[in-house]
């Protein structure tokens, strides 16, 4: 029997920065309400779905820099989500920049949780590849300040049962690493759900940049049919504060091939029901890692500290 996990990937339009959390949240509370209506069991929003964009600027306030943090998941603004979700009987992945004080040090992550049906959180994940810079470039017209705002991600990769298979998540620049799905394909993950926020002009190149939808579903068709996995791939899009960001939100078969894909950049719900068995065919033959990888020729290379042997004396 088919093991069926019916997803929708909830793609953002702008989100002003005049916005507040409650207006924010009752957008993804409505794209949640859609998706139940079309039959999904688990809705993917999109990275930093709570708030703009704010790494684009340099912030010097540390209270207005706060402000787009959540100290507490679920918190008063983001209940209703939970409430929601338990309600309809459906999951959530979402993203959001979060605050926490160990040892009387503040510590910030670019985060996405797993939420199951009856509202409990099954699964976080923090942001592992964080792009852009610590300082402001000279010359931008948008920052791209993630190394600033954030540390990277302390989690790892892992997976979570769930949803009747294995669950496994990472964030907007993860997708592009071939190093993020394979550690939880190594895992035996079935399905990865992400959310990103991509402008056209993050390199300054603009032959790279010309690129930049070929390149968001390359990486993720790529890590789908190397992993045997579905993916999920959530856009925060269209012009936000004068930025202009990728739409393309697609859920991507084990095969690499997009079975579903948004057409605008707006809010839009797009579905699909994922067979998670789909990926057992690839994983038992062509990708068969138990019989086909090769550790060990990997594992010289690395040690070598690459492929090409240091130049003679
Ligand atoms: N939010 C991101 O991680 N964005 C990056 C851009 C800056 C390259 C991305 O990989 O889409």
């Amino acid at each position: 029997m088919a093991r069926i996990v019916h997803v929708a990937a909830a793609q953002m339009g702008p989100i002003a920065k005049s916005e507040t959390r409650k207006d924010t949240v009752a957008r993804l509370v409505a794209l949640m309400r859609e998706a139940k209506s079309r039959g999904a069991d688990l809705v993917v929003f999109t990275e930093l779905a709570l708030t703009t964009f704010f790494p684009r600027w340099m912030i010097e306030d540390e209270a207005e820099l706060d402000a787009y943090y959540e100290r507490e998941m679920p918190g008063p603004e983001t209940q209703p989500l939970f409430d929601t979700a338990k309600a309809l009987g459906i999951g959530f992945y979402l993203g959001y920049a979060e605050l926490v004080v160990e040892a009387g040090r503040k510590r910030r992550f670019n985060t996405a949780i797993l939420v199951d049906r009856s509202g409990a959180i099954l699964g976080k994940y923090r942001k592992v590849h964080l792009p852009g810079h610590a300082e402001p470039q000279p010359g931008r017209t948008h920052q791209h300040l993630e190394k600033r705002y954030f540390e990277p991600g302390d989690l790892g990769f892992p997976v979570w049962r769930g949803f009747g298979g294995v669950m496994g998540m990472c964030i907007c620049n993860d997708r592009r690493w071939p190093e993020t799905y394979r550690v939880m394909g190594l895992q035996g993950v079935e399905m990865v759900m992400l959310g990103y926020n991509t402008p056209y002009d993050h390199t300054g190149h603009r032959d790279i940049d010309s690129l930049t939808q070929f390149h968001n579903h390359l990486s993720m068709q790529a890590g789908a049919y190397q992993n045997s996995t579905w993916v999920i791939g959530t856009a925060k899009c269209g012009v936000e504060e004068g930025s202009n960001m990728v739409g393309q939100s697609a859920i991507i078969a084990p095969s690499g091939e997009i079975v579903a894909q948004s057409v605008s950049l707006e809010d839009e719900i797009i579905n699909f029901r994922c067979d998670l068995d789909l990926g057992k065919r690839y994983r038992e033959t062509i990708f068969n890692f138990a019989k086909h990888r090769e550790p060990e020729a990997y594992r010289l290379i690395v040690e070598r500290k690459g492929a090409i042997p240091p130049p003679e004396a």
